[in-house]
């Protein structure tokens, strides 16, 4: 970065005024994009998959991170690894985007040979003072928390994961990540930039609006609302919700499935929210019915109505855990005005499709409330990028979360330019 743009960056950074969405160039500009890029996927710990995802040894996954390239596999003694996807020789990209299996890493230009550990196996004609040991894969940092990978680039990783960690495998525990399937992948391109991603994410000010098939199972009053301005039915509502969450939680703990708000989304390098709710009607999965998708419940867990565990990371991830199945979902940039939404459905790994579940019944909540989502980013971007745009403040009551993550970014860039 220039002296110029960093100076500039930083400037935009410390008027930032609280409570307001950004200014335009944090949405728009292609130096901050790469700042971005460099600062906040480069430096913290990145949401990118589920260990089922590699689950057989010489498995392996390609996520693309910007312009950084990680395999994620798992070796022969089961331990999952990552590392840099750039050839030793003479850089290739030795292994395409996606999920593949691999004996050993194999460059496709002139065959250099790595095992599954990123040791250098075979390396042809070069010569006796040649040293394969200093030629072995570059390795990424990886940590498994209960069985959902992230990875992260820089070479001193920020610690605090390990307190997200002992919070989150208690909490993750009961729906046994590790012993699901991807009964469904999908890909969306949101025609946005990945912070209006993120904020559009952390409320649902927009879900009445929005959302008709989510709004279903999922109550939009979990996510807040202004006391005193409701109508009679949303009043009811909303009474409804905090009572029933309040009853719930008290359950599910006697139950032994950790429940209630642990929340760190801007105080922490590694920040993270989690928190059970409750699912409307019949209190099981977040389908078009609220009924179970999977017949096969997940952990071998007893009840059915244990409603879904939510998580959420910054920078880049959320996800919800039901008893029968989860959704998980990873937010990885493209460039300043495009972002790539991964989303995976998991069920238990015993689990056939049209026999223990109907894979539109699974997927199809889902599947619309993304498309609603990036409509909605698509707009913001518009917006973002119309000459006449001004931050506007958020709302205290439904949009406290996005200005957590706002303020996170804010100070996460802040400190990386210090
Ligand atoms: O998926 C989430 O994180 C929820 C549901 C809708 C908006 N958001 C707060
Ligand atoms: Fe990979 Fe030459 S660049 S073997
Ligand atoms: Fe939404």
């Amino acid at each position: 970065m220039s002296g110029q743009t960093k100076e500039s960056l930083q400037a935009l950074l410390a008027r930032r005024k609280p409570g307001h969405a950004l200014e335009a160039p944090f949405y728009t500009d292609q130096d901050i994009f790469d700042a971005d890029m460099k600062y906040i996927f480069g430096q913290h710990w990145i949401y990118v998959g589920v260990e089922p995802d590699i689950a057989e040894p010489g498995d392996a996954m390609v996520v693309n991170i910007g312009k950084s390239s990680v395999i994620i596999t798992r070796d022969d003694d089961g331990e999952v690894r990552a590392f840099h996807n750039v050839c030793r020789h003479r850089g290739a990209r030795m292994v395409p985007e996606g999920k593949t299996m691999i004996g050993n890493i194999v460059c496709p230009y002139h065959s250099w040979t790595y095992g599954l550990d990123g040791d250098l196996k075979f390396a042809e004609h070069m010569g006796e003072d040649f040293d394969p040991k200093c030629r072995g894969l570059k390795k990424v940092a990886i940590r498994s928390i209960a069985g959902l990978i992230f990875v992260c680039l820089a070479e001193e990783p920020p610690e605090d994961i390990e307190d997200m960690a002992r919070i989150m495998e208690e909490y993750l525990a009961p729906h046994d990540v590790r012993n699901t399937r991807v009964a469904f992948e999908s890909d969306l391109i949101e025609m946005g930039n990945w912070k209006l991603t993120m904020e559009n994410n952390r409320e649902c000010y927009h879900c009445g609006a929005n959302h008709p098939e989510l709004t279903i199972p999922l109550f939009a009053y979990g996510f807040g609302y202004a006391p005193g301005t409701l109508d009679d039915e949303g009043q009811r509502d909303a009474d409804r919700y905090g009572e029933l969450a309040v009853a719930c939680h008290a359950r599910w703990e006697g139950e032994g499935l950790p429940s209630r708000e642990v929340e760190h989304l801007d105080d922490r390098i590694t920040g993270f929210r989690t928190e059970r709710l409750p699912i409307d009607r019949s209190g099981e999965s977040q389908t078009l019915d609220t009924k179970a998708a999977c017949r096969i419940p997940l952990g071998g867990l007893k009840d059915k109505s244990v409603g879904g565990l939510s998580f959420w990371t910054q920078p880049n991830s959320w996800h919800h855990f039901m008893g029968d199945h989860i959704v998980t979902f990873t937010v990885l940039p493209i460039d300043a005005g495009h972002t790539l939404v991964r989303t995976k459905w998991l069920v238990h790994k015993d689990a056939v499709e049209g026999v223990d579940y109907d894979l539109q019944h699974l997927t199809e909540v889902w599947q619309a409330t993304n498309q609603q989502d990036a409509d909605l980013v698509e707009i913001s971007q518009q917006g973002a990028d119309d000459p006449s745009f001004e931050p506007g403040p958020y709302s205290p009551y439904t949009e406290g979360l996005v200005e957590k993550f706002s303020a996170w970014y804010i100070g996460r860039m802040k400190a990386a330019l210090a």
